[in-house]
């Protein structure tokens, strides 16, 4: 919208931080898509090789959604992750997107929980894909977001959809390590994201040959890191409306 230099335009730190992400990972490619927030039980889980009897399930804490006796589960997306599921769907590979967007839990709420929260997960799809491959695309990534003194490092990790999976945790931005810190506990990392090579169960369950065809996935919290980058201490500031918040961006 055009502002005629009469008032100065704030911009949503969320805002701030996914346009950041979107610009970086269209500059090497990847395309931003989007989709529903309400999903069927289908999309969010089992399209991601999460077990009927899974401890994900309820761990996640979802917003179920009543439906008619008959009709099929809805909820409220726990993740962006079934947007790259109808993604697979209706495209062929290779391909690699980018999907930013709401997502809900089903818990209590303080200053490091939101019911609602925002994501950017990754997906990336092709015939010469590896982990090295997911390594380099997100030091890529986090150089051009955090700048190359903060370290990234890959640890082993677990996920459903994923494998193998990682965790990526970085330096920690104010201590370095040193400790003792409020932003990392003292341990000197921060957890950044989770990702992996897409379990071959999810490629076949959207009609991708799992011999032929090998994709890399990503997950992160984005709300952690606006607070993280802008110094706010309560996630619950970042939903208040408090134009004092948002006049200083
Ligand atoms: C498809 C296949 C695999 C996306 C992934 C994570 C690991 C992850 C969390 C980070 C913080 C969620 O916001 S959070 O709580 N995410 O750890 N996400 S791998 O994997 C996919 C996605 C889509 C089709």
């Amino acid at each position: 919208m055009e502002n005629h230099g009469e008032k100065p335009i704030h911009i949503h730190p969320i805002t701030r931080v996914v346009d950041d992400i979107a610009r970086i990972f269209s500059g090497m490619g990847f395309s931003i898509v989007d989709g529903p927030e309400l999903e069927t039980e289908y999309y969010n889980f089992d399209a991601l090789n999460v077990p009927k009897d899974h401890p994900a399930r309820d761990m996640q804490d979802t917003f179920w959604v009543k439906t008619k006796p008959g009709e099929e589960a809805r909820l409220m997306r726990t993740h962006t992750s079934p947007v790259q599921i109808r993604f697979m769907e209706s495209h062929k590979p290779p391909f690699a997107i980018v999907c930013p967007g709401r997502v809900f839990r089903n818990e209590a709420t303080d200053a490091r929980h939101e019911a609602m929260f925002h994501q950017v997960e990754g997906l990336y799809v092709g015939t010469d894909v590896s982990l090295a491959t997911l390594k380099s695309v997100l030091h890529a990534f986090f150089d051009r977001l955090f700048g190359t003194d903060i370290k990234v490092v890959f640890r082993p990790s677990y996920f459903p959809f994923v494998e193998p999976g990682v965790e990526v945790v970085a330096s920690c931005f104010k201590c370095k390590g040193k400790g003792p810190c409020v932003i990392c506990g003292g341990s000197g990392w921060i957890e950044l994201m989770g990702a992996g090579m897409v379990h071959p169960n999810v490629l076949h369950g959207v009609g991708i040959d799992p011999s032929l065809w090998r994709g890399f996935a990503f997950g992160m919290g984005i709300d952690r890191l606006a607070m993280l980058k802008y110094g706010i201490e309560d996630v619950r500031l970042l939903y208040s409306g408090d134009l004092r918040l948002v006049n200083q961006f």
